[in-house]
């Protein structure tokens, strides 16, 4: 096997990318390619992704070899949306940063996640709007310095987990970039159909230019500060509300096989034509 196996997965001429030095989005491309291959998926020819505009809507496309359409910003979740319903046989993958997916279309995922719809949903949160140079997204935790908040974000960020729990997403998973194995696992998991409907799940991956840099720190300290905050799930629940400041719990928070809206619909169907 050679060294640069995952290479099969990227379009020739897609390297050097356009990403920053040191941008995490790199890492989550490799994870998504390593679970393609331990999948041992040879072609991605059944795969859609959809993205909309943004640094992480990137990472499908122009670099994946597959079929992939860049909609406008905030519009992903409702184009793929639209290509599962044409194509129920394909499986589609949104990929999409905070300010896409948790602001200007926030409505479509969380309408979404209430259908269940058959999608994969991939919140890239490098808790800023990047590609626009850094402006404070619903994601910032309190107290960033952004160049819109540059004496530090006052306003509370939204969770983006606890807002798929209220919804009947069937997956619903949070992994930090410094999580490598863990992620890789989540995509196998929700790209072999295990579970069906609504698979989402969120990568924290701060925005090295706009974010870690700005805290004085080079990408490669900030993601070992993060494999000393980002902790597991349960771990974090037994701790007071004093002890979790400044950690963010990962794992999977929801792993359910309801019926999806496209299972749905054609029992529905089925039944009105009865
Ligand atoms: C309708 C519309 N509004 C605003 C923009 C400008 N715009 C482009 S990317 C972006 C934010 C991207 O932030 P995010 O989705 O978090 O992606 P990131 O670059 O951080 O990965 C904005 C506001 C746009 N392209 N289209
Ligand atoms: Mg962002």
């Amino acid at each position: 096997m050679s060294p640069h196996f995952s290479l099969q997965y990227l379009r020739s001429g897609a390297l050097p990318t356009a990403f920053c030095p040191g941008c995490y989005n790199g890492i989550i491309i490799n994870a998504l390619m390593k679970a393609f291959r331990e999948l041992g998926v040879t072609k991605l020819d059944r795969y859609v992704f959809v993205s909309g505009i943004g640094c992480s809507s990137w990472i499908p496309n122009p670099y994946i070899r597959a079929d992939s359409v860049h909609t406008l910003h905030g519009r992903a979740v409702a184009v793929a949306t639209g290509i599962k319903l044409a194509r129920p046989d394909l499986e589609v993958i949104v990929i999409g940063g905070d300010g896409d997916l948790l602001s200007i279309g926030c409505n479509h995922l969380i309408h979404a996640a209430r259908r269940n719809m058959e999608l994969v949903v991939v919140l890239v949160n490098n808790l800023v709007l990047g590609m626009t140079r850094g402006q404070a997204s619903p994601t910032t935790p309190q107290g960033t310095r952004t160049v819109t908040t540059p004496f530090g974000n006052f306003e509370e960020p939204m969770n983006a987990v606890s807002l798929l729990m209220s919804t009947n997403a069937n997956y619903v998973a949070r992994w930090c970039i410094s999580n490598f194995e863990q992620l890789k696992e989540s995509f196998k998991e929700v790209l072999s159909k295990v579970t069906k409907g609504l698979r989402f799940i969120e990568i924290v991956a701060p925005c090295v230019t706009y974010v870690v840099r700005y805290e004085g720190k080079t990408p490669g300290e900030k993601i070992k500060e993060l494999a000393r905050t980002c902790v597991d799930k349960d771990t974090y629940a037994s701790l007071s509300p004093k002890e979790r400041r400044d950690l963010i719990p990962v794992g999977v928070f929801r792993r359910e096989n309801k019926p999806g809206f496209i299972d749905r619909y054609r029992e529905y169907s089925t039944r009105a034509r009865g």
